[in-house]
């Protein structure tokens, strides 16, 4: 069987441990977010891409769940005796190597699908982990000048700074007034998205942010589109559980486009993929929906939200989310499997 998931950061890669442990014989490809993506101290550094890398290739540190294990940062100290900006990102050693192979390869004219193809088979993680875009797309937040500057009418003054300075620098603790993925208009689905898309025969969303990877993935061109119309039933697992994310700061980044932070309205948000059933009480529309997912797990602590979750057209069930270990995540897959209808 052939699995595709799109996925973010550390909780995406968690989930995809237990997939490729729930299903050793099927072939996984995943869409790996690159909005994320940054310039740090001239190497091109690509956290989602490199977290489920390392994650799947046994090179992760589980306390961080970002990283090398067993990292050193004698660079990262060094360039800040030199006072080299930014001091705030954590580059570690290891890292460092990783970041040196792609940046090289890049300035050779490698794309990243090949360079991260390259990567892999270092890391062997078992899944085949494709880009987003080999083009340059990154996620910056509009926040309020932390710096307290007002403009011509004496309103906070708006700007742009680059996600991870947002995410890592700030926490998240400064309102994000909305998202601009800088460049993605210009992006096309690296070679093999598209295709792993409408081939696949299921579609995987991970508990990955909504927001800033899920969503990045989604505003590539023409992967919106390959979702809404692939055959292969595509089934989401809330990020949200009891109201809150299980990790990270996904509430901040729902809050910042309107959105509550709740499996339920994340579910709305994604949105039912096939025609509205008659008891949802809409006409019956013969388009598909606007919405992306066919099915959405939710933790057994948002068993309530089922019914509102069918009413709009997207099958639910309410199970255990929480990745404690392997073997919970891999019933959490059987789950997503079992509601997609597979074996
Ligand atoms: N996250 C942090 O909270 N602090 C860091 O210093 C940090 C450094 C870092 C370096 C490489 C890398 O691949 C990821 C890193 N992350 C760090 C995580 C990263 O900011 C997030 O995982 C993603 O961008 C969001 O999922």
């Amino acid at each position: 069987m052939r699995i595709t998931a799109l996925a973010g950061g550390i909780g995406g890669a968690r989930f995809l441990k237990g997939v490729l442990a729930a299903r050793p014989n099927d072939a996984v490809t995943v869409i790996g977010n690159t909005g994320d993506d940054i310039w740090i101290h001239g190497l091109r550094v690509c956290p989602d891409l490199d977290t489920v890398m390392y994650t799947l290739g046994g090179g992760i540190s589980i306390e961080r769940g970002w990283g090398r294990e067993g990292e050193t940062f004698t660079v990262k100290e060094e360039l800040a005796e030199y006072g080299v900006e930014p001091t705030w990102f954590g580059l570690g050693d290891k890292d460092i190597a990783t970041h040196l192979v792609r940046t090289q390869s890049m300035q050779a004219g490698f794309p990243l699908s090949d360079i991260t193809a390259a990567l892999c088979e270092r890391w062997k993680p078992g899944v085949r982990l494709i880009p987003m875009t080999d083009d340059r797309a990154e996620t910056n937040v509009i926040v309020d000048d932390p710096s307290g500057a007002l403009d011509d009418a004496g309103r906070p003054l708006q700007i742009a700074i680059h996600f991870q300075e947002w995410w890592i620098k700030y926490r998240a603790q400064i309102p994000a007034r909305g998202f601009v993925l800088v460049g993605v208009d210009q992006a096309r689905p690296a070679p093999g998205v598209i295709e792993a898309i409408e081939q696949a025969d299921i579609v995987l969303l991970p508990p990955s942010n909504p927001v800033v990877s899920i969503g990045t993935i989604l505003q590539v061109p023409g992967v919106a589109d390959a979702l809404r119309s692939t055959t292969a039933p595509v089934v989401g697992v809330s990020p949200i559980v009891g109201g809150a994310p299980v990790r990270g700061m996904a509430d901040a980044c729902l809050t910042a486009i309107g959105v509550e932070t709740t499996a339920l309205a994340v579910a709305a948000h994604y949105g039912a993929r096939l025609p509205r059933s008659a008891s949802a009480g809409g006409n019956e529309s013969t388009e598909i929906g606007g919405g992306f997912i066919d099915g959405w797990l939710v933790d057994e602590s948002d068993s309530a939200s089922v019914a509102a979750i069918e009413a709009l057209g997207i099958r639910c069930r309410a199970v255990p989310l929480l990745m404690s270990d392997l073997d919970a995540t891999k019933a959490m897959v059987s789950e997503a499997m079992s509601l997609a209808g597979m074996p």
